[in-house]
């Protein structure tokens, strides 16, 4: 059947089983939003781009599926940016679709014109400029198709507004041949083979679980992996959840804040057994001190990532749920009994621990959030010390549940996500612990969570400041606060939350925090709740920059 080329997007998204996209419209996408008027696709209407990228990208965290979002050419398409920019860091699958000023016009600075390809080239795992309405169906299922396999990442379509009317026959390729791109799964056997006798002989062997793990749905073997092997575990910050937290042989976080107990054990190790990690310089600390008695074996996807920082002894390329499916079945229980004790004795000597007193402690409330939700929400973070302390307090135990801008670190990214991740899992309770900093840079997508019903729970850790650069400059630049103090000049956010038709409570006192969380949890509308914290609080344990991970500052608390 004949059909202009907003109708072929449309009828190519719904060939790919597109049920939502995040968007915002504009001149040159009016044909696009005229295909949506009556299309069985829903478009969530975001308040700002960026909204839509990380509502995009939420969504795509909870569900496991490809995130889209679309915006106008020039100003709304680079409003997209930081947010391609995110879920590409952190290897998230996402069609962006933007518009684009009419063909013959490019390159004239024509109004509204950004040459967007060339700005996200390095920012996305491929892009595409629409230069013929014939390409248009090939290249909607070759985008879905690269945003989702391999090591997943966002894959930008700039579609010309004149390509958008003009008219076509649809036919929608029901294959996909990328000449060059053939990512690897299965991972080699007689790799495999060498992974699992190194186990088997290691005495004091730890698993570094990262986001990879998660987005390859391989929580299941990792546990069979470290149970059946009495093998430790310790996550990166997207690797929380794909690990029980309560499990005897958990060692939460690793890295700059991770707990003490997981940076000991892991420069003490014999054989670090990395499952879709990429020795993130968070992690890591300083590298040539890094892990000194370690042999290292690296599952991942991405050939690109092994060995790029860290020497890896045992390379295996490939989906790290595949690769563990065939790993289980071969190793045998190396003998860690002594390794555990030595692990034990350290989870004692330092335990995770806060000052506990009658002032409201950060991670008391996230204790008090832990319990009112039995450790099954989906917590969505923005970035600062509000992220860190929910990475160490809050008792993440299913895959998906922790969704956090890790690689970028992008402020103002956690409630957009957390109204995509309640778009996806709507009968999930979905947080988002966020700062008085952060919560200002998309607090306008209130509208979106009210007008979508959306019942989430903004938990803002008010410090009246820039609270992890604030610690940085306490702690390394002689307490010269340079910038960082935001008091007196925020919003009155319960009022703000009321004036969207959302609802605001504030807690100023210690015995509230317990009854403000079960009273947001009982409303099914969008809830500010603005936590006065203590506003000198710091996330202990500290690795400061450039040292090695177990030079740690405990803050008087170990
Ligand atoms: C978009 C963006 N700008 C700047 C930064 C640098 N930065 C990292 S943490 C932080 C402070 C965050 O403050 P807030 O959201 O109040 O959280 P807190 O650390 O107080 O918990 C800043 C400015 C960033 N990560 N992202």
């Amino acid at each position: 059947m004949k059909m202009n080329g907003a109708k072929i997007l449309i009828e190519s998204l719904k060939k790919e089983g597109v049920e939502i996209i995040f968007g915002y419209p504009g001149g040159q996408v009016l044909p696009i939003f005229d295909a949506l008027y009556d299309a069985p696709i829903k478009l969530i209407l975001t308040r700002h781009e960026q909204g839509a990228a990380h509502a995009a990208d939420g969504y795509a965290r909870a569900t496991g599926k490809v995130g889209v979002c679309l915006a106008t050419s020039g100003p709304g398409a680079t409003n997209l940016v930081t947010g391609i920019a995110n879920a590409y860091m952190d290897s998230i699958p996402m069609v962006a679709i933007t518009g684009q000023v009419k063909s013959f016009l490019i390159g004239n600075d024509a109004f509204q014109e950004a040459d967007i390809t060339g700005i996200t080239r390095p920012i996305t795992k491929h892009n595409y400029l629409v230069e013929d309405i014939g390409d248009l169906a090939r290249i909607v299922k070759e985008a879905f198709h690269i945003a989702s396999t391999g090591r997943p990442g966002p894959v930008l379509i700039d579609l010309p507004s004149d390509i958008q009317l003009q008219e076509a026959e649809f036919v929608y390729p029901d294959k996909v041949d990328i000449r060059g791109y053939k990512p690897t799964y299965e991972g080699h056997p007689g790799q495999i083979k060498r992974a699992a006798k190194a186990i088997s002989e290691s005495k004091r062997p730890i698993l570094y679980v990262g986001g990879g793990a998660i987005i390859s749905d391989a929580s299941e073997e990792v546990r069979e992996l470290a149970i059946n092997n009495n093998i430790p575990v310790t996550m990166t910050l997207l690797g929380l959840g794909a690990f029980p937290h309560g499990h005897k042989l958990a060692l939460g976080m690793l890295g700059m804040h991770g707990t003490a107990y997981a940076n000991h054990s892991i420069m003490e190790s014999d054989l670090i057994i990395a499952l879709g990690a990429r020795f993130d310089d968070r992690v890591t600390g300083k590298l040539d001190e890094f892990a000194p008695h370690a042999k290292v074996i690296h599952v991942d996807i991405d050939p690109a990532s092994v060995s790029k920082s860290v020497d890896v002894d045992i390379p295996i390329v490939g989906d790290v749920k595949t690769i563990l499916k065939h790993l289980n079945k071969l190793v045998k229980p190396p003998d860690t009994k002594d390794w555990l004790k030595k692990i034990d004795d350290w989870k004692a000597k330092h335990p995770m621990k806060h000052k506990d007193d009658d002032k409201i402690r950060p991670q008391y409330i996230l204790e008090e959030i832990a319990k009112a939700t039995k450790g099954e929400a989906i917590i969505c973070t923005e970035v600062g010390q509000h992220q860190m302390w929910t990475a160490q307090f809050y008792p993440f135990s299913k895959p998906r549940t922790m969704i956090s801008s890790g690689g970028l670190g992008t402020m103002g990214y956690g409630f957009p996500a957390a109204i995509g991740a309640q778009i996806g899992k709507p009968k999930a309770t979905v947080f988002d612990i966020a700062g008085d900093g952060s919560i200002q840079m998309n607090i306008q997508e209130l509208a979106t969570a009210v007008i979508n019903k959306l019942p989430v729970k903004v938990a803002i850790f008010n410090n009246c400041c820039l609270g992890m650069v604030r610690q940085w400059q306490e702690l390394f630049y002689k307490k010269r606060y340079s910038h960082t103090s935001l008091g007196g000049v925020s919003p009155d956010f319960v009022k703000l939350a009321e004036s969207y038709g959302a609802v605001g409570i504030r807690v100023t006192k210690k015995s509230e925090v317990r009854s403000a969380i079960e009273r947001a949890l009982e409303t099914d509308n969008c809830v500010f709740i603005d936590f006065h914290i203590e506003p000198d609080e710091n996330v202990f344990p500290m690795v400061p920059a450039g040292q090695a991970i177990n030079k740690m500052i405990s803050g008087g608390l170990a």
